[in-house]
């Protein structure tokens, strides 16, 4: 497979001979966004009476282990969210985005393990008549299903000029992001970083923070949910524009024909090392499509964990990060002259499972103080390139295990999914699961009607509500579909899917090419996520305890594919959701506006409505 070639563009930037800064504020292209702020963050959050010097104490970090007891700090967070329209240029093309708090990415949630978080959201979308909502990726939000934000499953969308407040546990230790799950908002900036301190599973000197990877997009969300949803004879694929770290990146302004402000000169983010330390790098894929190759160059990584799950170290040189994964991984840095010099740091999109227009995002990394103010132009040799031998998948399941041990329990419920992507009758194109594809209705909350005891919805198929009735250990096969690898359209007829389960953390049993053939690999410890890769082609096999009563997505986090029905809704133990004066009484909150709201006004669902 041969390499695509950076553009010209690129390779002058590469090569020092192009101006990288300058060109535009922080203001401009980030607006109220501090970054660096995040840059350096504490061992854990003060307020807390503190035992043994820690605010949870010597708990140790267990994560998934049914009735695990959480560190009862006494402490909530508080968060304002005001979600509005805004204008910004995060790579110099300057575009019309969603904001919160008037800034891309959105504010940093911070919090010790054990805290609560409320976080208050006003909808000041009055202009563009949109509802919104956010999800905080990868919480099991045991107890609290309600303040999942899924509309249309666990709450109504916040109607335009009201305003909702989530309340959650901080149940999970290390790094996360929350995104809106309202169609495709999050493409258009409603995303931001998420961080839960506690127990460290490997030392580390120096927390550098979040580290944001994302797909960026030029044109609003709805244009390019059009362009993906349409029966039109035009092609159904939205390319992406570039790739940022942290929201920025510089953009080839020569390349705009159409009169946009554009600015070349817009800035990349930067990151300071230290030398002979190690430093923490939080890796986040907050993008909309795009699977992520990340690298260092002249730098290996120590993956320390993946999603919420610590696992035992390895060491690599590239991380594959799908729409919706993280890593945290170490950096040593470097010492004697090797730290007197600067260097890359790169998001490379997929070229052969994604479909990026520029896929090369880049960020600068110093050791001196004076370059890193001066903002000079490393120059460092990059990585292989790994789009070729190990195409769109994660590493192999053997690389590594969780620290905490679970083996794999027996199933007492097995769900297979066929997956086919097709067009309707009316020459739409859908994602077909089981022959059933996914359309949310808004006003009428699953989590809502499974409280009223209502388990069983024959009038709305396109709900794909799978209950799992009394079962306690259920396994779910996603069976990929298949196509000729020989075929030209291989990648793009079958995909790549990052699938994410809310609610919990699966124990991954199987994923490759071709039909599952019932090995599960390492049953003894199997890897634990929230968000995996479906391979192109391929199967993944996953289980989870049901120890989470509630409404939990089970979906693709591509969000074109989301939102053109690629979902299924898991009904966990129903009699435990039923009859919950604390769900019916959040979700009302929610109804009552968006129902008096959605009654004067035509709600436009463009889309599967997430
Ligand atoms: C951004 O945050 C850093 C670190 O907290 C602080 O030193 C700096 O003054 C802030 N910059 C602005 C413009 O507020
Ligand atoms: C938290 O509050 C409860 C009761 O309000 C109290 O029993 C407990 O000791 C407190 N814990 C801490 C760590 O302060
Ligand atoms: C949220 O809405 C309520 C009811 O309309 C209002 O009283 C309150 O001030 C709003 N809060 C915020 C933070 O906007
Ligand atoms: C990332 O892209 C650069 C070209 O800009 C290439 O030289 C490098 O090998 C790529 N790395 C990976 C891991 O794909
Ligand atoms: C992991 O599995 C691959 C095949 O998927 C095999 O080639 C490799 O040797 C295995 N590695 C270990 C450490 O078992
Ligand atoms: C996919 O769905 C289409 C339309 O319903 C159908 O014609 C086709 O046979 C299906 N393919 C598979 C592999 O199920
Ligand atoms: C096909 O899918 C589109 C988009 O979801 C939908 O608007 C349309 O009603 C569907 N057509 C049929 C015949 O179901
Ligand atoms: C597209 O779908 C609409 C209904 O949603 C239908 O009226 C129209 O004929 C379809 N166009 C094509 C080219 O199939
Ligand atoms: C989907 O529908 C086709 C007929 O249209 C049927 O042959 C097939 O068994 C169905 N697949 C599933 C998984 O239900
Ligand atoms: C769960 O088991 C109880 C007791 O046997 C039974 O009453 C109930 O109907 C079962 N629930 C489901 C959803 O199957
Ligand atoms: C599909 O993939 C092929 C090869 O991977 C590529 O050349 C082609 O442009 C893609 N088609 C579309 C419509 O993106
Ligand atoms: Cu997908």
């Amino acid at each position: 497979m041969s390499p695509f070639p950076p553009s010209n563009f690129i390779i002058q930037l590469l090569a020092g001979a192009l101006p990288l800064f300058g060109g535009l504020t922080n203001q401009q292209t980030n607006g109220n966004l501090n970054a660096s702020s995040w840059q350096n963050l504490p061992e854990f959050l003060p307020g807390s009476t503190l035992k043994h010097g820690y605010p949870w104490g010597n708990l140790k970090y267990k994560p998934d282990i049914v009735n695990e007891p959480l560190p009862e700090t006494n402490v909530t967070r508080y968060y304002h969210f005001d979600i509005a329209p805004g204008t910004l240029a995060p790579d110099g093309y300057q575009k019309q985005m969603l904001l919160i708090n008037g800034q891309y990415p959105g504010p940093l949630i911070e919090a010790n393990w054990g805290d609560w978080i409320e976080v208050t959201v006003s909808n000041s979308l009055q202009d563009l008549d949109e509802g919104t909502s956010i999800h905080w990726h990868g919480l099991r939000q045991y107890g609290t299903q309600y303040a999942d934000g899924v509309p249309g499953l666990t709450q109504c969308p916040i109607a335009p000029g009201s305003n909702f407040t989530y309340r959650f546990r901080a149940d999970h230790v290390g790094s996360s992001w929350y995104h809106s799950h309202y169609s495709a908002q999050l493409t258009s900036g409603l995303v931001g970083p998420m961080v839960f301190y506690g127990p460290k599973s490997a030392p580390y000197d120096i927390d550098l923070g979040p580290v944001l990877l994302s797909d960026m997009y030029h044109p609003y969300y709805e244009k390019l949910v059009e362009r993906v949803n349409n029966n039109g004879s035009e092609v159904h694929f939205a390319f992406s524009d570039n790739s940022v770290i942290n929201g920025k990146m510089v953009f080839d302004c020569s390349s705009v024909t159409d009169g946009t402000p554009c600015v070349s000169n817009s800035g990349v983010s930067k990151f300071q090392f230290q030398p002979g330390k190690s430093h923490l790098l939080r890796l986040v894929n907050v993008g909309s499509s795009g699977l992520q190759f990340f690298t260092i160059d002249e730098h290996d990584l120590t993956v320390i964990s993946n999603d919420y799950i610590p696992v035992k170290p390895y060491t690599t040189n590239s991380v594959t990060l799908g729409v919706g994964q993280r890593a945290d991984v170490i950096v040593h840095g470097k010492t004697g002259a090797d730290a007197e010099r600067n260097y890359w740091m790169r998001a490379n999109l997929s070229v052969l499972c994604t479909l990026p227009e520029q896929p090369y995002g880049l960020a600068a990394i110093y050791y001196d103080e004076k370059d890193f103010e001066d903002s000079k132009t490393p120059t460092s040799a990059p990585q292989p390139l790994i789009d070729a031998d190990m195409p769109c998948s994660n590493p192999p399941l053997n690389t590594t295990s969780p620290v905490t041990r679970i083996p794999a329990p027996p199933a007492d419920q097995t769900i297979t999914i066929h997956i086919n992507n097709t067009k309707n009758e009316t020459g739409h194109p859908v994602y077909l699961l089981n022959n059933q594809t996914f359309r949310v209705n808004y006003n009428e909350p699953i989590l809502d009607l499974a409280d009223e005891g209502i388990f069983y919805y024959p009038s709305d198929p396109e709900w794909n509500v799978y209950s799992t009735g009394n079962s306690s250990v259920v396994r779910i096969v996603w069976e990929n579909q298949k196509v000729d690898p020989s075929d030209p359209n291989f990648y793009n007829l079958t995909f790549t899917h990052p699938m994410h389960l809310h609610g919990h953390d699966y124990q991954v049993l199987s994923y490759g090419f071709g039909e599952w053939d019932g090995t599960i690999i390492n049953p003894e410890n199997p890897i634990r996520r929230d968000t995996t890769l479906l391979p192109a082609s391929g199967h993944l096999v996953v289980q989870f305890t049901t120890d989470n009563p509630g409404v939990w997505p089970f979906h693709c986090h591509v969000a074109w594919h989301v939102s053109t029905g690629f979902l299924i809704n898991i009904l966990e133990r129903p009699d435990d959701v039923k009859g919950q004066p604390r769900i019916q009484k959040t979700i009302d909150q929610t109804c009552a506006a968006w129902d008096a709201w959605s009654n004067r006004n035509i709600v436009d669902q463009i889309d599967s409505g997430l």
